[in-house]
């Protein structure tokens, strides 16, 4: 770093978004994309359903509530969201052995292992923040529903997962267009045990702070078909390592079929690829491994505009903003 200088709080020499410098500054990221409330969605299957309905606005409200240092509250979750959790950790267990990569199967295993993975009752967030913590550093804070991805990606340059903690509607187990806790913990909690998939998605975390509006879409894109719907090489097979495919047997389904496209991952043309979230994805990124991804999105990383470094000092944190001028 000798051609840096450390800059203090209030002084970067440039103009730039404002982002979290501390991780409890995260109590100001959490503002919500709206577009799949069940109140507003009328294709969202909870539409119609005014228990469910009322039951998301209380989990809703606990995320609000939140503060940084705070336990993570208990959910005392129904009979009906047990039977979700259920039906959709049982197809996991059955898919997971054949399709999902290696560092998914290791991790889920320890899960079951710690009694924190099993059938009859969902994981508390406050539990699985503690497995986190221990394997990887990483701990999670509740989160209301869908975030902006400005405020998503950075919480994960601390290392902190922001999840939601409500339950997918009983009558679409298979997949859901929005994130819920079911997803959180089948399809990213495994992962985020990984250190070096943790240190991957605090790479995208970092790169994202005080990034312009272009880049955090480039950078939530990539984050889209890597962390989100990735597939991997894993002695010549196509493997998932992507979330939305390890919580969606429908989905899981379809990108190892013939009905969709298989590319390379490579960051610069991945990350200007348009998507949607409504319907399984027409388009899968297939990356030679974890290491591979990495690689490219340093490389990838360090071609964009941003004039001054970060670097996160997990001893207080803190991210600290370095002057490259
Ligand atoms: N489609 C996923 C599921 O059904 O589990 C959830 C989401 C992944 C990405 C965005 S929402
Ligand atoms: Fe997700």
């Amino acid at each position: 770093f000798s051609s840096m200088n450390l800059l203090a709080e209030n002084n970067i020499s440039v103009k730039a978004p404002w982002f979290p410098k501390h991780a409890s500054e995260l109590d100001n990221c959490n503002h919500l994309m709206t577009k799949y409330e069940p109140d507003l969605d009328m294709n969202h299957p909870g539409f119609a359903d005014k228990v469910y309905r009322q039951r998301r606005k209380e989990i809703a409200e606990i995320a609000f509530a939140y503060k940084y240092g705070d336990p993570i509250p208990y959910i005392s979750y129904t009979d009906v969201e047990v039977k979700t959790w259920r039906s959709v950790f049982k197809t996991v267990q059955d898919l997971a052995p054949k399709h999902a990569c290696a560092e998914y199967r290791a991790a889920f295993q320890k899960l079951q292992d710690e009694q924190i993975f099993v059938d009859h009752r969902l994981p508390q967030l406050q539990e699985m923040s503690d497995f986190l913590r221990k394997n990887t550093g990483f701990s999670l804070r509740p989160a209301a529903g869908l975030l902006t991805a400005r405020d998503f990606l950075a919480s994960l340059a601390f290392r902190i997962f922001q999840s939601t903690q409500y339950v997918r509607h009983v009558n679409s187990p298979y997949h859901t267009p929005e994130p819920d806790s079911i997803h959180e913990l089948l399809g990213h909690m495994p992962l985020l045990a990984d250190p070096s998939f943790a240190q991957f998605s605090q790479e995208i975390g970092l790169a994202s702070l005080g990034a312009s509006d272009e880049e955090i879409e480039k950078l939530s894109t990539v984050y889209w078909f890597t962390v989100e719907f990735g597939l991997c090489k894993e002695h010549g097979q196509i493997k998932a390592y992507g979330a939305g495919l390890l919580s969606s047997y429908g989905e899981l389904l379809h990108a190892i079929s013939d009905k969709c496209e298989h590319r390379a991952f490579e960051p610069a043309s991945t990350a200007v690829q348009p998507y949607q979230d409504q319907e399984y994805q027409p388009i899968y990124y297939v990356a030679e491994s974890f290491e591979d991804a990495k690689d490219k999105f340093r490389r990838w990383v360090s071609t964009m505009s941003r004039p001054f470094e970060v670097r996160f000092n997990p001893h207080t944190e803190r991210v600290e903003v370095l002057d490259s001028v």
